[in-house]
């Protein structure tokens, strides 16, 4: 039997995003609530209620300008701005679809996202233009099409702003287009995946509207106004009569930052602060300055707020909580932030193709289920199925008793309706509304989900063990192959990250002829970094982890040091890209 969420379902509603954020009927705060603020200039801010006339007016504009008609796309390729709400809203009040691309893209990756969802238009950013611009002229998007948002730098320049976007002949009325919230698109986003090309996940608008309330039930801690009771616990409130300010990093291209930081926020009231890109002494000073009380992160950050000199000048005590995402924090990176700075970390988990959350860690339990990723958000079923190349049938139609490691597969109203253009990837995780997620974990007695590692991540290693012959009557041999002990890089990341001369590690699988098996390698970043000296070799390393893990589990691959280990900006590692590294340097 499946597992249910223990939360009671949420009765969700059925509409268009737009008229879900701005037509609600128990909003609790006024019109004229600051939502979103520039960290960068503070003086840039939006209330409510302008976010709503400006959405209208912005969505009436592509309407007028561009004929924007129900179902097209507009390409986002902006660094984080506070434009990007107003932005997004008024596409989807057009009954458009946004597919936002990382502004980090160069012109062939950002060509085969505009072209791969039809993009019609694209809004884009003064520092990146001239990508835009040529991406843009590739994928046949006009350059009348592309329009700016932020600073406009260059006030002779032919690009239009966005703010000059409007129903200009004023006489032409416009109507939200009817939707159907449950079929129709309101965003494609590329899914990051650290392996393989981007795919554009379809999100409707239900499976967004859905995922904010059902974060919302779970959630629940966040006040726009200081006046919700928490639970018995060592977690104050804001300062007397504010409300929480959270301080925005993430990129809002990602959908953890576009539900999270652009969404929400609209549907809760929650004051967020907006920063173009995440750096540390600058995120420091913000929440020490602005007393911000919440910020979502990612491990990387975690890491460097533990581990960082910088940290130390900063008072991060306004912090009422943080929330991490978006890949594994280990128990010794809680710890020790906390010792630290008094800063607590609770994890959520989710993905692209689930809008995206669908396990959170309950505040009050921050402390008690360290190194989880909290319950399951309501109105949501799961079921664990065996691994694949665990030697077990692995075709996600027989579940594992409750408690025992698997493949997680979810089924939901968040769960996405299938990549774009591709519908052999889709049939490969998606059947009869099951998403098989490609990550494997193990629910404890309380409904907490411990991520062990993705499917495609582990480690295979086919050692010998020895064993007596099946059958006394069977020639002897002392020794039998195994189909392959799978080992956890995330695991081993997380004894050599706690490591004190160790600032930041991955592990990935490097094939090894000699052993005839896929081996475990570190990657590692020194204290001090390149010029450090300690530990002096890796053979010190190799050792220390040696002594603390299983037989299979042993760093057979050896240790390199590097600079720094390669990321994503939504903090995952970026194994294909050490994978290729070990390839060439790896011998035996
Ligand atoms: N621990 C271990 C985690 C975790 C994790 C994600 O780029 P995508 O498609 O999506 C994300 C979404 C992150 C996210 C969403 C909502 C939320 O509340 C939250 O925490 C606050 C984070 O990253 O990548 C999905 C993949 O990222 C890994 C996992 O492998 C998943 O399949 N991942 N969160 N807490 N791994």
């Amino acid at each position: 039997m499946p597992i249910k969420s223990d939360f009671p379902d949420v009765d969700l509603a059925v509409t268009d995003i737009w008229s879900f954020l701005f037509n609600r009927k128990n909003r609790e705060f006024p019109d004229d609530h600051v939502i979103f603020q520039s960290a960068d200039t503070l003086s840039k801010q939006y209330t409510y209620a302008q976010l709503r006339q400006l959405s209208v007016d912005f969505g009436k504009g592509l309407k007028a300008v561009y004929d924007f008609r129900k179902s097209d796309v507009l390409g986002l390729y902006v660094p984080n701005d506070i434009d990007v709400p107003p932005v997004v809203l008024g596409t989807l009040w057009a009954g458009g679809i946004v597919s936002p691309a990382n502004p980090g893209y160069t012109v062939a990756e950002l060509v085969y996202q505009l072209k791969d969802s039809g993009a019609k238009a694209l809004a884009t950013h003064f520092s990146v233009l001239d990508t835009a611009r040529k991406a843009a002229s590739e994928a046949g998007i006009p350059e009348s099409n592309i329009f700016l948002l932020g600073e406009q730098k260059d006030a002779s320049m032919k690009i239009k702003h966005w703010t000059s976007i409007r129903n200009l002949e004023g006489t032409r009325r416009f109507r939200i287009p009817k939707l159907d919230p449950k079929n129709d698109l309101a965003f494609l986003v590329y899914s990051s995946g650290t392996t393989g090309r981007p795919k554009g996940v379809r999100l409707t608008h239900f499976n967004m509207t859905s995922n904010i309330e059902q974060v919302h039930e779970a959630e629940g801690w966040l006040t726009w106004n200081g006046s919700s009771t928490p639970p018995d616990s060592d977690i104050p409130l804001p300062a007397k009569g504010t409300g929480d300010k959270v301080l925005a990093c993430l990129p809002f291209f990602h959908i953890y930052g576009l539900n999270c930081l652009v969404l929400s926020p609209i549907y809760s009231g929650i004051t967020t602060l907006v920063m173009s890109r995440f750096d540390l002494e600058k995120w420091c000073s913000i929440v020490q300055d602005h007393k911000i009380t919440f910020s979502y992160i990612v491990p990387p950050i975690v890491l460097l707020l533990c581990k960082h000199p910088v940290v130390e000048k900063y008072d991060l005590s306004s912090l009422r909580m943080t929330n991490s995402g978006a890949a594994p924090l280990t128990r010794e990176l809680v710890e020790g932030l906390y010792a630290r700075k008094g800063v607590k970390v609770k994890q959520g988990y989710g993905l692209s193709e689930t809008a995206p959350t669908i396990f959170m860690q309950k505040w009050e339990d921050w402390r008690t289920a360290i190194g989880t990723t909290g319950v399951m958000v309501p109105n949501l079923e799961a079921k664990f199925c065996a691994v694949p190349g665990s030697g077990e049938e692995s075709d996600g139609t027989k579940e594992l008793p409750r408690g025992k490691v698997g493949e997680l597969y979810v089924k939901g109203p968040n769960v996405f309706s299938g990549y774009h253009n591709n519908q052999s990837a889709t049939a490969e995780c998606l059947e009869d509304g099951w998403f098989r997620t490609g990550d494997v974990g193990f629910l404890d007695e309380r409904g907490n989900l411990t991520i062990t590692d993705r499917v495609k991540e582990l480690i295979k290693y086919k050692g010998k063990i020895l064993c007596p012959p099946p059958q006394s009557n069977m020639p002897s041999t002392n020794t039998s192959p195994l189909p392959g002990f799978q080992v956890p890089p995330a695991e081993l990341e997380g004894y050599l990250a706690s490591h004190p001369l160790i600032d930041d590690v991955a592990v990935v699988g490097v094939d090894s002829a000699l052993l005839g098996t896929e081996v475990p390698r570190a990657y590692i970043v020194r204290k001090g970094g390149l010029s450090a000296t300690k530990p002096s070799d890796g053979a010190d390393i190799i050792k220390w982890m040696n002594a603390k893990v299983a037989n299979h589990k042993k760093l057979r691959g050896g240790v390199k040091f590097v600079d720094a280990v390669p990321k994503s900006v939504s903090g995952k590692i970026l194994r294909r890209v050490l994978k290729e590294q070990a390839k060439k340097e790896f011998k035996e």
